[in-house]
């Protein structure tokens, strides 16, 4: 075996229940609240009102034991639930990766979108069940919920890379995500408030 300065976990089976989107053995949960948002909602008075109402779970993510270290592949599942706040689809917070490293995510349950911002372009990818979508070096994401059902989608991704937040307060992500009355989807252009 190699030298590495933080030596590897050992190989080992990780069981995926797709249909109760759980891995076993399992690793680390977090829930994050309409109040773990706070800043990233256009409207801010309809996010104050959500969270002073019942503060909603807007998402959840479950991992694996593989730990966030480097050159190791951590997965993890998050599910967004169906929702708008001032008419904005939930979403993540969305996050840049400060060692820049690419980053996959496989549909696997609803629809949903990734929005991606390297601080000029903007790039926006339909997921879906089966839709892998490529996060490369360098761009911020975001993932966003634009259906009725919970979305769920599967993240691998680099464990040394780490997960800058203030990047996207800082920076926004180029585009809000908005569904119409008919139900179609709207990216309007980020400094614009609806
Ligand atoms: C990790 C990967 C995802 C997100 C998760 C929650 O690199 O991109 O597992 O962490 O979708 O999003 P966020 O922006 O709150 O970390
Ligand atoms: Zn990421």
């Amino acid at each position: 075996m190699p030298d590495f300065r933080i030596p590897p976990i050992a190989p080992f089976a990780i069981t995926f229940d797709a249909e109760a989107l759980t891995f076993d053995p399992p690793g680390p949960t977090l829930t994050r609240r309409m109040s773990d948002l706070d800043g990233l909602f256009a409207d801010r008075a309809a996010w104050e009102n959500a969270v002073a109402d019942d503060d909603p779970v807007v998402y959840t993510v479950v991992s694996t034991p593989v730990p966030e270290i480097e050159r190791e592949l951590p997965q993890s599942i998050t599910t967004i639930h169906p929702g708008r706040t001032g008419g904005e689809c939930w979403m993540t917070k969305g996050h840049q990766h400060p060692d820049h490293q690419g980053e996959i995510y496989l549909g696997l349950a609803g629809t949903g979108g990734l929005l991606m911002f390297d601080g000029e372009r903007v790039e926006w990818v339909d997921m879906r069940p089966g839709t892998i979508g490529y996060i490369p070096p360098g761009w911020a994401h975001r993932s966003v919920n634009t259906g009725d059902e919970p979305y769920s989608f599967l993240a691998v991704y680099p464990g040394g890379a780490g997960h800058d937040y203030s990047w996207v307060l800082a920076h926004g992500m180029g585009r809000r995500v908005y569904r119409k009355a008919d139900g179609s989807i709207e990216l309007r252009d980020f400094s614009v408030a609806r």
